[in-house]
């Protein structure tokens, strides 16, 4: 996190993490339709961008908070196995993670070794995902069977995170798990810089106005996650 007092300006930022092809490019795709046009940056994309050292595809979000001005820097890891240096400085300072996985049945093993890796990663930029504001997606739910759908329910019930479910192709559960965790990240910077005193806005407001940032959005009973973590 970035606080400058004197121009009242924040920073966060995101990090969407997980196995190769499990969708985190197409969230941030599907996001940025979202986005109200005058607020959003430009979205790059590997995919698009002729420059092959842009390993990550990076989409700004600036709005303004009452007078704060919020910075959104919302970034994808690369997923394939020789990219985990990329991965591991695209780690560095972020202030939350959406971690997502694959719902296929095939893939199983794949989510799990790449949540070991972003621990991993994680260590060794300093950092704890028990200390990080993150939450998991499981995309590609039209390509979930029943075995997928129990793995789901019982992350659920373990509540370590919040836990949502997406076809991010479609644009399913994207603005929900986004707003998940930037609510779990306001939560969790008030707790630990006392954010809504000095800014002068509770949470509640600050999610109101990145809703505000959205089209269409979600009712906030869906965008929810649990109160506190
Ligand atoms: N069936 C299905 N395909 C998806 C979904 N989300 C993404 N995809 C497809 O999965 C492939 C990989 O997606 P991409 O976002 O590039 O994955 P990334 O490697 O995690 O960035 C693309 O062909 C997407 O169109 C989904 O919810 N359902
Ligand atoms: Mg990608």
């Amino acid at each position: 996190m970035q606080f400058n007092t004197a121009q009242r300006e924040l920073t966060l930022k995101f990090v969407y993490y997980g196995p190769g092809l499990s969708g985190k490019t197409t969230n941030l795709r599907a996001l940025y339709q979202r986005v109200q046009p005058t607020l959003r940056e430009q979205l790059m994309t590997l995919d698009t961008a002729d420059d092959r050292t842009l390993f990550f595809d990076t989409l700004p979000i600036v709005f303004r908070a009452g007078n704060l001005k919020v910075r959104l820097r919302l970034f994808t890891v690369p997923g394939q196995v020789i990219h985990n240096s990329t991965r591991r400085i695209v780690l560095q300072h972020t202030d939350a993670i959406a971690f997502i996985a694959d719902s296929q049945p095939s893939k199983r093993e794949e989510n799990y070794r790449y949540w070991m890796n972003m621990v991993e990663n994680l260590r060794t930029n300093g950092l704890a995902i028990e200390d990080l504001p993150h939450v998991v997606q499981w995309n590609k739910a039209d390509l979930a069977d029943e075995t997928s759908r129990k793995a789901i329910e019982t992350m659920r019930r373990e509540g370590r995170q919040p836990v949502f479910e997406a076809i991010a192709v479609q644009g399913i559960g994207v603005v929900e798990t986004f707003l998940g965790l930037v609510d779990l990240t306001f939560a969790r910077i008030d707790r630990v810089y006392g954010l809504a005193d000095k800014l002068g806005l509770t949470r509640q407001e600050f999610i109101e106005e990145v809703r505000r940032c959205l089209i269409d959005p979600p009712a906030l009973e869906q965008a929810g996650s649990r109160p506190e973590t």
